[in-house]
């Protein structure tokens, strides 16, 4: 009898740990870099661990495939709804109807333009600070006197907008300091390699160019390989600075091709699911944006931040 109530009762805990775990839909931007890789991974591992369950959509950059993917979580009667968004723009008809079904959206990474009555939180990082930073190492790396190229991210996504914005309001300090150069390459690796390449093409080339600005790793680490196709030496005689912070950027410092990137915590899953779990329980004083902290790491930095996290 004894053996029987035992599994009675563990199919009993399990049907009941079943019914109380929570569906969360996750509407992710796409796979377009190694930091956006690395948010995937650890926000699929927090939920497991959490016994939650994950509806995952990778929406491949296409902003409307988010919607599609939103609109299928609230068919899906999901508990709750995280977007990671590919745009600023756009969002306020898919947010209307979320709301309307009583589903609490939790925007994870990039900002909205939306109502922030539409969305419970944002948890992400500060990209305006990302874009100061980085222009103010410049700044003091040049002694205040550089012509730059900067390598911008995906048209209309916060990051791109707010990188921008912080390192032009940073270099505008300085009259001898001016970006001279300035295209998008979608966040990829191959978009930097591509734009740098017409650079190296262009009439002047990177003549006088003193560094390049890119507004993430997986670019600059293109530029980087266009440059040595060349036979360049970035990081030596053209500064070469962006943000992330992904392993590949620290090595190719340990390597003496870059000199400094602005991290951007990849590992943020428990910071979203805490929000998204605390706010399911019943806790709602939460402020609208929950502030991921940055810092800046040169080569210095670079041995220590390849190994292991602790916790990881
Ligand atoms: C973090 C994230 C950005 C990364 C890029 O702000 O939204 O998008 O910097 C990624 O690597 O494409």
């Amino acid at each position: 009898m004894s053996r029987l109530a035992a599994l009675l009762g563990a199919a009993l805990l399990a049907m009941a740990t079943a019914a109380s775990a929570e569906t969360v839909g996750f509407s992710q931007v796409g796979a377009e870099s190694d930091w956006r890789t690395a948010f995937t991974a650890d926000m699929r591992a927090e939920a497991k661990s959490r016994g939650i369950d994950l509806h995952f959509d990778d929406a491949q950059g296409h902003v409307e495939r988010q919607y599609a993917a939103v609109r299928r979580f609230i068919a899906e009667h999901v508990d709750a709804i995280v977007i990671a968004p590919a745009v600023v723009t756009g969002w306020s008809p898919v947010l209307t109807e979320a709301q309307a079904a009583h589903i609490p959206v939790f925007i994870a990474d990039r900002s909205v333009d939306a109502e922030p009555s539409l969305f419970v939180a944002r948890i992400g990082n500060d990209t305006n600070l990302e874009g100061r930073l980085a222009g103010s190492w410049l700044a003091q790396a040049s002694r205040g006197r550089c012509s730059i190229v900067e390598l911008q991210g995906s048209v209309g996504a916060a990051p791109t907008i707010g990188r921008k914005t912080g390192f032009a309001a940073v270099i505008a300090q300085f009259p001898s300091m001016r970006i001279i150069r300035s295209e998008t390459g979608d966040f990829t690796f191959e978009g930097g390699k591509r734009v740098m390449e017409g650079f190296i093409k262009s009439t002047d080339g990177l003549k006088d160019v003193c560094a390049v600005w890119a507004h993430n790793d997986d670019m600059l680490l293109g530029a980087i390989a266009a440059m040595k196709a060349a036979s360049l030496h970035p990081g030596k005689n053209v500064l070469m600075i962006s943000v992330d912070g992904v392993p590949n950027i620290y090595r190719a410092m340990l390597a003496g091709e870059t000199n400094a990137s602005v991290e951007v915590k990849s590992d943020i899953g428990k910071y979203i699911l805490d929000v998204v779990q605390g706010y399911l329980h019943g806790k709602r004083d939460y402020p609208k944006w929950v502030v991921i902290p940055t810092d800046l790491h040169t080569p210095e930095d670079a041995a220590k931040m390849l190994l292991p996290r602790p916790g990881s």
